[in-house]
């Protein structure tokens, strides 16, 4: 199995720490967009995005990142973190579709404009492109609090939704993307973040953050 990977890459980090949690050790192929490599004809071939992450097992190739988990999950049954009952399923689906069309753009905007414009010398963090977006997370994230009350995780078991959600928190202390004044996102995203998968699937992007001066805390 090999995962065509980025390590700057929330998408990237989300398969990487559900194939760990599954115990698959996919080979990390690095696609270096910044030099273009996800533009090459045999990577278009793979991926006509040209986008990252890409999964290629033996003759399956699926991008996507959360299409790539649900297939990773569907390997390993017995993990139930996409459950075959329709009720908790939906719970699932429920929860990573609001995070790919709601949460995560609005967060990703803010976390562009006030770390990684600069990273990518693209000039100065301007906060009135952000003003919606900053009340956006703001809404959102009271959805997500009051939805984990008296919860460990989102759709009620560890699931790929958790996994699908906690991505776009990486940069949430140096965007100041607002968690704190909610209790209980701020108590799972620490328990997600703890657990060992989470912890080897980020380490590189931690190191690479830390390469260019972001502080993390
Ligand atoms: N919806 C896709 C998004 C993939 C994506 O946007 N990947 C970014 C990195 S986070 C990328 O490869 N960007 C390179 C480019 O667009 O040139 C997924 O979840 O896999």
């Amino acid at each position: 199995m090999k995962l065509h990977n980025g390590t700057f890459s929330p998408n990237a980090l989300r398969v990487r720490a559900v194939a760990f949690e599954l115990g698959f050790e996919p080979e990390l192929i690095e696609v270096d967009v910044m030099k273009g490599e996800n533009r090459t004809p045999e990577y278009l071939k793979l991926n006509p995005n040209g986008k990252v992450p890409t999964l290629v097992d033996g003759a399956v190739v699926i991008w996507e990142s959360r299409a790539i988990n649900a297939y990773l999950a569907a390997l390993k049954p017995e993990r139930d973190l996409n459950p075959a009952d329709p009720v908790r399923r939906a719970a699932v689906d429920q929860w990573q579709y609001w995070q790919a069309i709601h949460l995560g753009p609005s967060m990703q905007k803010i976390a562009f404009e006030r770390i990684q414009k600069k990273l990518f010398g693209r000039g100065e963090p301007d906060e009135a492109a952000i003003a919606g977006d900053v009340k956006t997370v703001a809404d959102l994230l009271g959805i997500l609090d009051a939805a984990l009350a008296g919860k460990e995780w989102i759709a009620g078991t560890l699931s790929l939704a958790d996994f699908g959600i906690a991505t776009t928190f990486m940069l949430r202390g140096p965007a100041r993307l607002g968690v704190e004044p909610h209790a209980n996102v701020a108590a799972w995203i620490d328990r997600l973040e703890a657990r060992p998968s989470w912890q080897r699937a980020i380490a590189p992007w931690k190191a690479l953050m830390a390469s260019r001066g972001v502080v993390l805390a």
